[in-house]
């Protein structure tokens, strides 16, 4: 069964049916006072019930509390995913936190958890499973796409933008994996052995900023920490996260984290899900053991108490007791229920604008924006320009998959249809269609272009033919990964950094035949690029994974209709060896390299690689001026504002993302410099513009055992820069 014509699935210019959010977000307070006095009243069971997850596929969503009747409390809906509803159709497949971490705007990612946001509340989801703020600490890791790259500040900023965006809508957003889940090998038994220091500067930092936010949920992880679970981690869960940052929500585990009851419910874990002691069996670690834990003595009411109110104070912060709509999701084995459409053009249109937005150029020697001077024909090869060979939408068993190959087609999201969650794990949605790069190119070019292609990757005679008397030809390759519980040619965590479908020699057959080939290249993270210095390669071009107007957004940026200012939010190195951190095969994951992670340590060890942190071309250029620093010490929490003037002294009109790395005092033992700020601002052609950084207490502190955070006393600098590695003006200050 293959299916060729994909796009014709129907392209839907869908009614919102779903009503506006009812009401504004809630103070915490606010939020507990009517949780206590719904709370108050329920008897140790109803406590419990909100607690316990009603078991896996027992219900529409991927998990569900059960209800209380008298005093009335909602049954919650928890479903995936970070970049959307899974197992819903009539969705919007939108991009992937690694693209809107790319952008490094702030408004772009706000608006896209909005939809999110929407999207789900259209679903009626009380509780979506995003973001992740996983860290990407190694570049082949399998599920570093969903979250926002290698630094904590990054991640602090795009999470909390989600979290607004998410429960905006009265939605209940949920930041994960809490904690120190890295990489997919062995996630369900490896123990992260990982300093104190190093957990509060990198992997809980985002999670301090998204509690600033107004972060409700946190799902625990799979991993162990000083050798206990996450989910019953005492100094994770108790400590770090309620006590040390604040945080008045709940904890849910991951799906199957739970292990134990007494352990759990007293080491901090507020909602066990699905709710099953193993996915399906109808048993529970909460539910009655929970009650019989309590009337032995071994778990006090008020700790139950205390979950019931941070559920309930979750659910009544972001406003969703009144009007929120009903569950309606396609699910499991019911995919002929009628539901309910979320999607629409307005959302489609972002989609393809943010996937715009995401573009990374890499590399251009003045052949984009094409220019149709003398433009005749294009020729396109590679799989990775085409359609999937599968459906996009319909349940499929494994051998289908398998038989028809998973990582066919265009690499969007997860092309790879496998089992109920077809994608690459649950940060995956369903996708209502897909333009692919022959289509966006092919439209954008118009009909006076004669547009050709191949998709066979093996066939580099072909490929060469077919390219060699093209104006201008594109070679297209992946490098795709995913979530442990799938595995494609033996990867989660990808085994190595190569393009896969024989893409090196692809794109060496492409450009050792014409001399103006442009390389694009959709991957979850870095991959060896040893033809980067052929002549013939005028451009490489990044787009990460884009959604489903990928071929459109994708030819916006071709053909110069959007000006690209993507930045990468991972280090591209020269060498696999050259990274501080991989995937361990050990039950003991060691961090050795602590702080130094991604560019901090490519900083620390004098690496040069190949394309870094933070960079990205744009098709025009730009001047920074003017540095200013102001230090206004214990002002409003902030002790220093960093202002520069920003030119545009191209031709073509841009958005440039202005990045503030800071070295702090030589005593403070950090790597060379941290990114602690960056706005993306767009500047027409010959204007300037003046960009502010404001430095907080929290962005120039450490974390010390016994101080905790400190600010420590000396000389900082500050610089400004275009990457980490591209820094145009620096000043420094004393404090
Ligand atoms: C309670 O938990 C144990 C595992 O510790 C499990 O075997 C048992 O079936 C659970 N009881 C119920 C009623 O779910
Ligand atoms: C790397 O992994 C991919 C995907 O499994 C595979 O296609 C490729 O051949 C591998 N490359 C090397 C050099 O082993
Ligand atoms: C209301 C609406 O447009 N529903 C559509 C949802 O998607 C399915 C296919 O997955 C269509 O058949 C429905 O028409």
């Amino acid at each position: 069964m293959i299916f060729t014509s994909l796009t014709t699935i129907a392209v839907c210019a869908l009614a919102l049916v779903q009503g506006a959010p009812t009401s504004n977000e809630r103070s915490w307070e606010e939020a507990y006072a009517k949780a206590e006095s719904v709370v108050n009243q329920m008897s140790l069971e109803q406590k419990i019930g909100l607690a316990t997850g009603m078991g896996w596929q027992k219900t529409l969503c991927v998990g569900q509390t059960h209800e209380s009747t008298s005093p009335y409390f909602p049954s919650l809906c928890l479903q995936d995913s970070p970049l959307g509803t899974v197992l819903a159709s009539n969705v919007t497949a939108g991009v992937s936190g690694i693209n809107a971490a790319a952008t490094f705007d702030r408004e772009l990612m706000y608006k896209r958890a909005e939809i999110i946001g929407t999207e789900s509340r259209g679903k009626g989801v009380n509780v979506q499973l995003g973001p992740s703020v996983d860290i990407f600490r190694s570049a082949v890791s399998g599920r570093g796409w969903e979250a926002f790259g290698e630094d904590p500040y990054l991640q602090g900023v795009a999470g909390s933008e989600y979290v607004k965006g998410v429960q905006s809508q009265n939605v209940i957003a949920t930041a994960k994996h809490f904690l120190l889940n890295n990489q997919e090998t062995n996630r369900m038994k490896s123990n992260s052995d990982v300093d104190d220091r190093t957990i509060h500067e990198i992997y809980a930092w985002p999670y301090a900023r998204m509690i600033d936010a107004g972060l409700t949920a946190v799902m625990c992880s799979y991993n162990l920490y000083e050798d206990v679970h996450s989910c019953e981690n005492d100094k994770l869960l108790n400590q770090i996260l309620k006590k040390d940052m604040d945080f008045k929500g709940f904890v849910m585990s991951d799906w199957g984290a739970t292990h134990s009851t007494v352990a759990s419910a007293n080491g901090g874990l507020d909602m066990t899900m699905p709710g099953d002691v193993n996915m399906g069996d109808g048993l529970s670690y909460y539910g009655k053991n929970l009650t019989a834990a309590v009337e032995r003595g071994d778990v006090s009411e008020g700790r139950v108490t205390d979950m019931a109110l941070r559920i309930a104070a979750a659910h009544y912060k972001v406003g969703q007791d009144k009007g929120f709509p009903e569950v309606s999701l396609k699910s499991f084995d019911r995919e002929n229920e009628p539901e309910v459409a979320v999607t629409s053009d307005e959302h489609a249109k972002f989609v393809r604008d943010i996937g715009a937005a995401s573009v990374v150029l890499l590399s251009n020697n003045d052949i984009l924006p094409i220019s149709s001077e003398g433009l005749n024909k294009i020729a396109i090869v590679g799989s990775d320009a085409g359609p999937p060979l599968l459906p996009l939408t319909t349940h499929l068993n494994e051998e289908e998959c398998e038989y028809l190959a998973c990582n066919d087609g265009t690499y969007a999201m997860l092309t790879c249809i496998l089992f109920f969650l077809k994608g690459w794990g649950s940060g995956s949605v369903d996708f209502p269609y897909i333009v692919t790069p022959t289509e966006g190119i092919s439209k954008r070019a118009g009909e006076s272009v004669e547009v050709v292609h191949t998709y066979n990757d093996w066939d580099t005679e072909a490929a060469a033919e077919l390219a060699k008397d093209a104006d201008i030809a594109f070679v297209f390759s992946k490098a795709p990964a995913g979530e442990e519980f799938i595995t494609v040619e033996g990867n989660n965590d990808r085994k190595n950094m190569t393009l896969w479908n024989n893409g090196d020699n692809l794109i060496q057959a492409v450009a050792d035949a014409n001399k103006n080939t442009v390389v694009v290249i959709h991957s979850t993270g870095p991959v060896l690029m040893p033809w980067i210095d052929h002549e013939n390669i005028k451009a490489v071009v990044w787009p990460g994974l884009p959604g489903q107007e990928t071929g459109n957004s994708l030819a916006d940026v071709l053909f110069g209709d959007v000006n690209p200012s993507g930045r990468l939010p991972y280090t591209i190195a020269k060498n696999k060896e050259d990274y501080a951190a991989h995937i361990s095969p050990k039950y003991n994951i060691e961090y050795t390299e602590k702080l130094a992670l991604g560019y901090r340590h490519f900083d620390a060890n004098d690496i040069e690689p190949l394309f870094a942190f933070g960079y990205g071309l744009s098709y025009s250029t730009f001047e920074y001026k003017k540095i200013k620093i102001n230090t206004n010490r214990g002002k409003n929490d902030v002790l220093a504002t960093v202002t520069a003037f920003v030119k545009n002294t191209g031709d073509v009109d841009g958005a440039e993302v202005p990045q503030a790395y800071i070295s702090f005092p030589e005593s403070a033992g950090e790597p060379p410099k941290v990114l602690r700020g960056f706005e993306r601002v767009f500047i027409k052609a010959g204007q300037q513009t003046k960009v502010t950084f404001e430095f907080k207490k929290i962005d120039l502190s450490i974390w010390t055992e016994e101080s905790g955070w400190t600010v420590p006393e000396g000389e900082y600098t500050v610089h400004v820069g275009s990457s980490s590695r591209d820094i145009h003006q620096t000043a420094a200050f004393s404090l």
